[in-house]
């Protein structure tokens, strides 16, 4: 699976499902990996599977990713696009364009849920509908998780002491933290990092003050640490919004819980949006435009030249 940006964080997403669905290796990498050293991630023995995951369908480097594999390895291709008749969907064997959820903002929100979703839809029908009747239950499951959410991220947003958000996840949940940073960059112009949850141990804690909100999304496996990492943060001054744990909230602790969806690897998409809305809150708290980042469109085309101007 490729992508770029936020489709590249949906493609870590969903090739986590699909390997956890479906058994085998399944790989997302950004596109430009693919574009440029194809050699070093694909053997010439097997003829790949592309997905590649763009919502407007016409990022460059994902279009350009796709010729390579085609002519070099012989891929096969689905196009899962944010609406239909792109050049990324044309150049594919086959377009998914989910176009019911259609953005034209130029950051994505809910079309990266939308993608997500049905990347599971499609993974579980291959797979024989095993998850069918938990999966009927995510559109409800999100609308409650969506308030939810509300009622404790706009309050910490609009905190105007914070200067730095961190975000955290490992397994199933790396890319929701990715994505979260990615969200607050872009809609709120805030320094928003990403690290995996034990590596952000080892040095970047080193960044934590009072003006830090961390934003931890665990996992199952985190479960035994939690107390310690709790403490870790803490310590340090900076506050905790600790996502979907059991812990009681206390001073600089906020914790928010959302619905227990059984499989780990669903759970980003019911999480996406946590790092949607606190980056829209912020933008809002600050008075600045969540869809007006500066110095980025809403497709990224990227052309080859020897010539700087
Ligand atoms: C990918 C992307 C977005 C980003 C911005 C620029 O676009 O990098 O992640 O928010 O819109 O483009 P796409 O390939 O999914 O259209």
């Amino acid at each position: 699976m490729i992508g770029c940006g936020s489709s590249y964080h949906l493609a870590l997403s969903a090739a986590w499902f699909w390997q956890e669905e479906l058994g085998g290796q399944v790989k997302a990498l950004p596109s430009s990996e693919l574009l440029q050293r194809p050699e070093h991630y694909l053997d010439r023995k097997g003829r790949p599977l592309v997905i590649a995951i763009s919502r407007t369908g016409g990022t460059t480097e994902t279009l350009l990713a796709l010729e390579r594999l085609r002519a070099s390895y012989g891929a096969l291709s689905v196009a899962v696009t944010g609406e239909a008749n792109t050049p990324i969907g044309k150049a594919c064997d086959l377009e998914l364009a989910f176009d019911e959820s259609l953005e034209r903002s130029i950051v994505m929100t809910r079309a990266f849920t939308s993608m997500l979703y049905g990347l599971c839809l499609l993974a579980d029908g291959i797979a024989g509908h095993k998850q069918e009747s938990l999966l009927r239950e995510v559109p409800a499951m999100l609308e409650s998780d969506l308030s939810a959410a509300e009622r404790v991220v706009r309050r910490l947003a609009g905190k105007l002491e914070f200067k730095r958000f961190i975000y955290l996840g490992g397994g199933a949940l790396w890319p929701v933290a990715c994505e979260s940073a990615l969200k607050m960059t872009e809609m709120a112009i805030e320094t928003a990092l990403n690290y995996r949850t034990l590596e952000f141990r080892h040095g970047p804690r080193t960044l934590l003050d009072e003006t830090t909100l961390v934003t931890l999304f665990s996992t199952s496996e985190d479960t035994p640490y939690i107390p310690a990492l709790v403490n870790d943060i803490l310590v340090t001054r900076a506050s905790l919004l600790l996502v979907d744990n059991g812990a009681q909230p206390r001073e600089r602790l906020y914790v928010l819980k959302t619905t227990d969806c059984r499989i780990e690897s669903l759970r980003p998409v019911l999480l996406a949006q946590v790092g949607q809305q606190l980056a829209y809150w912020r933008a809002a708290a600050l008075g600045r435009n969540p869809d007006n980042p500066p110095n980025l469109t809403r497709t990224v085309t990227l052309t080859e030249t020897n010539v700087i101007s």
